[in-house]
């Protein structure tokens, strides 16, 4: 970006444009700006319309990244586009594309293409083959599809047993790349729900009937016949709640595996019970191996569980949320599976997310009882299975702090999500399970007055209060460098942003939960990094808010201005 001269800037709102390049790239933010003379985001341009059709442009862009001599066979482009959106929010365009040979589709490839206003490629992910057009695959079959789906059937039932009823089956030409050779096979997909659950892709070569490859994309084949069932049990806060389970059919007992469904999307979801196992050896065993704990078990249908229940309804309300709002599936918006285990060690006064699952303790009944009771503990939990496959902000000193805080901040509004678009404002952290015996004291922190909570002594800081601005902020070792304090400072900012008010002289507008949300998650998902600090949450937030609620002639929106005013009224100004 050349920037003008900033000699009529000094009245105007100084705001960091943060280009898109600088932030795949981790850059560095500019420090001064000068758009309010460039009035808009001058986004990176990888690829000039020049005029062409937005179609036209992403081929055109796609065929520029295959090396070697662009000699197409005539039988057609190697790029099909499957999907094309205008993003409404930010005027933007996306494209997404699979390879093909000869019309074929490719079997796992894909692009996407992201234009700008002007039909300008500015960003593209996904590996593009290169040499296809030259290389050799038979395209012509000797086989029928339907000789195709009997041999893939034979494979399935030698699996599982014979199949009564194919829920769906299908199959279709593809290129198939297995070690190294690509095949024209036909790609076979079948559903089975008994005598086993299945979603089995079979390829079966095209030229001569062979099976190349083969599996089930549920999971492995699972030997374990099940049939699904609707269970129910009380959870923590002695409500009641209904959700579907497997049962296995040779015992007769459900467990607590289940799916949280969203249109096309599907998540399983599977809670666990530790048995009281130590947390560290937990924590351990976990990451290591994977070991999950022990399955939560019921003959009859009911969970008597409170706390496997409450982990389990809760994480599918979480991802709901996710789901619904931010259109994310699952923890790392590929559908990963949301795994829970509860009664981690003895009075275990925390929960966690561990970087695989989620983790509860049942508390010592004085300062927390089961930590699984808390929708807001939940959502913060999975949240760092957000960030962890988003910015993966380091969990130490600022960038730390700004976790703990999306943490926070995504757990409250999951929380207020699930109980209702005209649901009172809930800005504390985990009062349904914070110290049971003293009511009506709320939660372990607040985000709309982080002062209103103690710290311990140790942190040595102004009243033992949590901090609500940058200057009061924690510089200790404790705590990693104060994660869990420090935190505050931005949730301050969350909530002004959302619900308005007067702090430290500031006056801030608010902009409601449903703009704060939508800020905040760009800000996560597209902007920050790992090492992301106070200054870049405030740049990346204020760069979110610009995309969602541009500038008109030259001066940031109403929205733009509430983040800009939240952050200064906590101190973090970027002066
Ligand atoms: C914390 C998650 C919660 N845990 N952990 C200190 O250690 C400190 C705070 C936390 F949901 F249980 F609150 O926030
Ligand atoms: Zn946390
Ligand atoms: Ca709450």
């Amino acid at each position: 970006m050349k920037k003008k001269k900033q000699n009529k800037m000094s009245k105007k709102v100084v705001i960091p444009a943060v280009l898109a390049l600088s932030v795949s790239f981790g850059g560095l933010l500019p420090t001064t700006s000068a758009f309010a003379e460039e009035q808009t985001n001058v986004p990176t341009v990888l690829f000039q319309a020049n005029g062409l059709s937005k179609q036209e442009v992403v081929k055109a862009f796609l065929q520029s990244q295959v090396a070697g001599p662009k000699t197409l066979s005539a039988s057609g482009d190697q790029f099909k586009i499957v999907n094309e959106e205008a993003d409404p929010a930010t005027g933007t365009y996306h494209v997404r594309t699979v390879e093909q040979y000869n019309g074929i589709p490719i079997y796992g490839s894909g692009q996407t293409v992201a234009l700008d206003a002007n039909n300008n490629v500015y960003a593209s992910f996904g590996k593009v083959t290169q040499r296809l057009a030259r290389t050799i695959i038979p395209t012509k079959a000797s086989i029928s599809k339907d000789d195709s789906i009997a041999i893939a059937k034979e494979g399935i039932e030698e699996k599982i047993g014979k199949v009564k009823n194919y829920d769906a089956i299908d199959g279709e030409l593809t290129i198939y790349n297995y070690q190294g050779q690509d095949y024209l096979t036909y790609l076979v997909k079948a559903s089975t729900a008994a005598p086993a659950p299945g979603y089995f892709h079979y390829f079966v070569d095209a030229t001569n009937g062979n099976v190349i490859d083969s599996f089930n994309a549920i999971h492995e084949a699972d030997p374990v016949p099940t049939t699904p069932v609707i269970a129910r049990g009380l959870d923590v806060n002695g409500i009641m709640q209904s959700f579907g389970v497997i049962k296995d059919t040779n015992t007769g007992k459900s467990l607590l595996h289940g799916t949280a469904v969203n249109g096309t999307n599907s998540v399983s979801v599977n809670t666990y019970d530790a048995h009281r196992m130590g947390e560290n050896g937990f924590i351990i065993l976990s990451g290591l191996l994977g070991f999950t704990g022990w399955e939560v078990e019921t003959k009859t249908n009911f969970f008597a569980d409170p706390a496997a229940v409450s982990a389990h309804t809760n994480s599918i309300k979480v991802n709901n949320y996710y789901q619904n709002i931010h259109k994310r599936n699952s923890l790392d918006a590929k559908g990963m599976p949301l795994i829970s285990t509860v009664h981690i060690g003895s009075k275990w006064n925390n929960a966690a997310w561990n970087g695989k699952q989620m983790l509860y303790g049942d508390g010592d009944g004085v300062y927390f009882s089961s930590l699984a009771g808390g929708m807001d503990v939940a959502g913060h939990e999975m949240t760092h299975g957000v960030i962890t496959n988003s910015a993966n902000l380091t969990y130490q000193d600022e960038s730390g702090a700004i976790n703990e805080s999306l943490a926070d901040i995504f757990g409250c509004l999951a929380q207020m999500n699930a109980r209702g678009l005209s649901s009172p404002a809930d800005w504390e952290i985990g009062e349904e399970i914070y110290t049971p015996n003293i009511p009506g004291d709320g939660g372990l922190r607040s985000l709309s007055d982080p002062r209103s909570k103690s710290v311990s002594a140790a942190y040595g800081l102004r009243d033992n209060r949590y901090p609500d601005h940058y200057q009061d902020r924690y510089l200790g070792e404790l705590d990693k460098g104060g994660v869990h304090i420090n935190s505050s400072i931005n949730n301050k900012a969350a909530y002004l942003i959302s619900e308005g008010g007067e702090h430290h002289g500031v006056n801030v507008t608010g902009i409601t939960r449903s703009k704060t949300e939508k800020i905040y998650y760009r800000a996560l998902t597209k902007y920050l990094t790992a090492s992301s600090g106070f200054i870049d949450m405030r740049n990346a937030a204020i760069q979110a808010a610009r995309d969602l609620y541009p500038d008109k002639n030259g001066q940031p929106s109403a929205e733009t201005k509430t983040v800009i005013s939240a952050y200064d009224a906590v101190g973090v100004t970027g002066q």
